[in-house]
């Protein structure tokens, strides 16, 4: 089964998910498995792979290989480059920018990436990526050349979804960047949903810090929470994934 596959069917069983994304920079490389682990063991449904990749080439490799051997969720790559891929994952978010300037994030990236994604057999998941507001200020916006989507005009986000499920994306991702300021704004997820009609997931991450938050973007229409930042910071992983994982999954309930 597809690892696309095994997320539309936990989408049908829980009605909403929650991803737990590891940048092995910031929490060490030799701290990723144990990471993951817990994060599986406290109920998050994938382990995402990424961030601004100091961590590449064999080190990132030994990474995968380490997550996957104490993981049994799929464990997905979220590349901030072409650095940021390895063979050893289940799967890579294929991401087009879509709202960048650059078109290396839009198309470049994806056709210099495409050789070796095809030899290693590694399933491509095409994503359409969006920066939202106040995603400007982080990494991935400034990184990416990214014109953020304002919240003050959600027609524009309304716009590119409907673009993305027209192209033919797996999934649309709503960004604000990771440890940005505040979450994706509501009105930008109901914006994106409006258009989506659950024709495809939407996922929702960037600056989402509670619990509480979390629901309020599943209530406004996603359908995949990831969060990072907030795990990385916490004392203990387990309960913090784990508050996450219950209140998402029975936000996610609530509308089946
Ligand atoms: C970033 O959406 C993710 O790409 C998660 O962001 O680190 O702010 O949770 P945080």
């Amino acid at each position: 089964m597809s690892i696309y596959k095994e997320i539309l069917d936990g989408l049908d069983e829980k009605g909403a998910l929650h991803f737990t994304l590891i940048d092995p920079d910031d929490i060490g490389y030799e701290n990723a498995a144990k990471f993951s682990a817990e994060s599986e063991r406290a109920g998050t449904d994938a382990i995402l792979i990424g961030g601004t990749v100091g961590v590449q080439g064999e080190l990132l490799d030994e990474t995968v290989k380490m997550i996957k051997e104490s993981v049994s969720i799929p464990v997905i790559l979220f590349p901030g480059d072409i650095s940021g891929i390895s063979p050893f994952a289940d799967a890579i978010l294929y991401l087009s920018l879509l709202n960048s300037r650059n078109p290396y994030y839009i198309s470049g990236v994806q056709a210099l990436s495409a050789p070796i994604i095809l030899r290693w057999k590694l399933e491509a998941i095409p994503t359409a990526y969006l920066i939202t507001e106040p995603g400007g200020e982080t990494a991935a916006g400034w990184v990416g050349d990214a014109r953020p989507l304002p919240v003050r005009k959600p027609s524009i986000t309304y716009a590119y979804a409907l673009s993305a499920v027209t192209i033919g994306y797996k999934f649309v991702y709503l960004e604000a960047g990771s440890g940005a300021a505040y979450p994706v704004d509501d009105r930008l997820v109901m914006a994106a949903q409006k258009a989506i009609q659950h024709r495809i997931p939407l996922i929702v991450g960037g600056g989402i810090r509670t619990p509480q938050t979390a629901v309020q973007k599943v209530r406004a229409g996603a359908d995949i929470i990831v969060t990072g930042t907030v795990l990385e910071n916490s004392e203990d992983v387990f309960s913090s994934v784990s508050a996450f994982a219950s209140a998402i999954h029975g936000a996610g309930k609530e509308r089946r």
